[in-house]
């Protein structure tokens, strides 16, 4: 017999995280509860504000809808418009049927937004591969390239990403690589999206050696029926945040066709709550098994939903404590 089951959660953000200029005090989003015979899947629907083009009414109006089809019988419609829909919907129609690795990679790549000396003992900790990310592009190009110069002078073995989200012309672009002497460019893993206009990127990649990755132009694209991944040819990786992307097997087939094309696919959150997060690494350990994935978002959060995130103390809110807007079970 089926049942389904639809909450909507609110959950505070710690002050201070701003996202594209604005302020995100609290992160809302739907979670999807699938219930077959004894199993059960979970999906979460959560459009990110200043990302997703959707509203959460708008995802809500259509989860309704497709939910209703199928404790009716039919089978789960995992396909939208709405990427944070199709992604949802899909990632619990997986999990119900087992489909999901239970072993996650949780081994996220420290994010680095404010003060560097907060990384250091985050570093140390590390096991395996020492790789985190730092956001550039906020501050002059000058003295992003000396801190990032510093970071990979004091930890020998560090290995960085770097996340510029469009912020520089090329010749800005160019004044932070001059910082990063020649023989410590290789240490950077990747730089996402260096430039305004991706062909800028293209070029700075180029002249600079120093590798770079689409996030924006990927999440952009993929929409676009006829989005060609050969079109990101020139970059080492490509960022894949499965809320913006959409159906599972969309992303999954991304992930191949990166793979295939000896792109990296990296695996990362659009600021899901730990019941998304944890899922995400668990997709992203059964897909891109060999690389870190950008899934440090949980200390953005004051609390966590549902799933504990392994080794962190924030408290854990239940799925009932949060509203449950809709409900329905086959006769
Ligand atoms: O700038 O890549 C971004 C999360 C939500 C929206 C935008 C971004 C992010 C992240 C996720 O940076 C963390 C990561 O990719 O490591
Ligand atoms: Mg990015």
């Amino acid at each position: 017999m089926r049942k389904a089951n639809l909450y909507r959660y609110q959950l505070e953000m710690d002050s201070g995280v701003i996202l594209r200029e604005q302020k995100l005090t609290q992160r809302e989003g739907w979670v999807v509860e699938l219930f077959e015979n004894d199993s059960v899947g979970r999906g979460e629907v959560a459009p990110l504000i200043g990302f997703s083009h959707e509203t959460m009414d708008q995802a809500f109006v259509e989860v309704v809808a497709k939910l209703k089809k199928w404790i009716a019988g039919e089978s789960l419609d995992c396909h939208s418009q709405y990427p944070s829909v199709a992604f949802g919907l899909s990632m619990a129609e997986f999990e119900l049927k087992g489909l999901l690795s239970k072993e996650g990679n949780y081994q996220a790549a420290p994010l680095c937004n404010g003060d560097p000396d907060d990384l250091i003992p985050a570093l140390h900790a590390m096991q395996g591969e020492k790789v985190a990310k730092i956001k550039v592009g906020l501050y002059e190009p000058v003295r992003d390239g000396m801190l990032v110069s510093l970071f990979l002078e004091s930890v020998p073995d560090l290995k960085l990403r770097l996340d510029a989200n469009r912020a520089w012309n090329l010749e800005k672009a160019k004044q932070f690589a001059k910082r990063i002497k020649p023989s410590q460019r290789s240490r950077i893993q990747y730089i996402e999206e260096p430039c305004r206009a991706p062909g800028d990127s293209l070029t700075f990649a180029i002249e600079t050696g120093i590798a770079i990755g689409w996030d924006e132009t990927l999440q952009n694209g993929v929409m676009n029926p006829d989005f060609d991944l050969e079109f990101l040819t020139g970059a080492k990786a490509i960022v894949i945040k499965p809320m913006l992307v959409g159906n599972i097997n969309r992303c999954i087939q991304l992930i191949e066709k990166a793979q295939a094309a000896g792109l990296m696919a990296v695996i990362s959150s659009s600021i899901e709550s730990s019941l998304g997060l944890s899922q995400l690494a668990r997709f992203a350990q059964q897909f891109t098994p060999m690389t870190t994935p950008g899934l440090d978002t949980l200390q953005l959060f004051k609390e966590q939903l549902h799933t504990p995130w392994p080794g962190s103390t924030l408290p854990v809110k239940s799925l009932s404590s949060q509203t449950l807007v809709w409900q329905m079970h086959a006769e």
